[in-house]
């Protein structure tokens, strides 16, 4: 995966979206599914944001995954200035645990659609596996790792709790 040209762009409005992003990053890197990851702000850094969003398809990037806390303008934004799917993910603030996040990313007006996922880590996991899975039904390789993944997932369940 080293050194590929990266295909998912995870961008977040804060480095203190790190703490729950680092785990999109971690779930693509296990699938090996090349990506970058880059702060990007809706609404302190709106000029960065236009020129991301409006270069990443030509850059080769498939999927955007936008995360943002509080009024979550980033994925909507993002969705808006480029036609790549864009997968949103809430990070859970501290005031309102994330429905805010939630709310501002999941009512997107008809015609811009963001594909929201859950607050906070599971939304960054599962966002990684859902770009993950697109990405896979034109990338065998790719399906068989997802296919590994989950069946690793389903192995670890143990059928008693202790
Ligand atoms: C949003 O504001 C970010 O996505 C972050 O979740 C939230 C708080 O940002 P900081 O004040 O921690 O930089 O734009």
């Amino acid at each position: 995966m080293a050194g590929e040209a990266p295909t998912v762009g995870v961008i977040m409005g804060s480095r203190s979206d790190w703490e729950t992003m680092q785990h999109t990053a971690e779930t693509l890197t296990k699938l090996g599914v090349p990506h970058e990851v880059k702060v990007v702000s809706a609404h302190r850094t709106p000029q960065r944001m236009y020129d991301y969003a409006q270069a990443a398809a030509g850059r080769g990037l498939k999927v955007i995954i936008a995360a943002a806390g509080g009024a979550a303008h980033l994925p909507g934004m993002t969705a808006s200035l480029t036609r790549l799917p864009v997968l949103g993910v809430p990070i859970e603030s501290k005031t309102l645990k994330g429905v805010d996040s939630l709310l501002s990313i999941v009512q997107m007006p008809a015609g811009i659609p963001v594909g929201t996922l859950a607050i906070g880590r599971p939304g960054a996991v599962n966002a990684a596996l859902f770009a993950a899975a697109m990405l896979a039904t034109n990338d065998p390789a790719l399906a068989e790792r997802v296919e590994a993944f989950r069946q690793a997932q389903t192995d670890a369940v143990d059928e008693t709790p202790e």
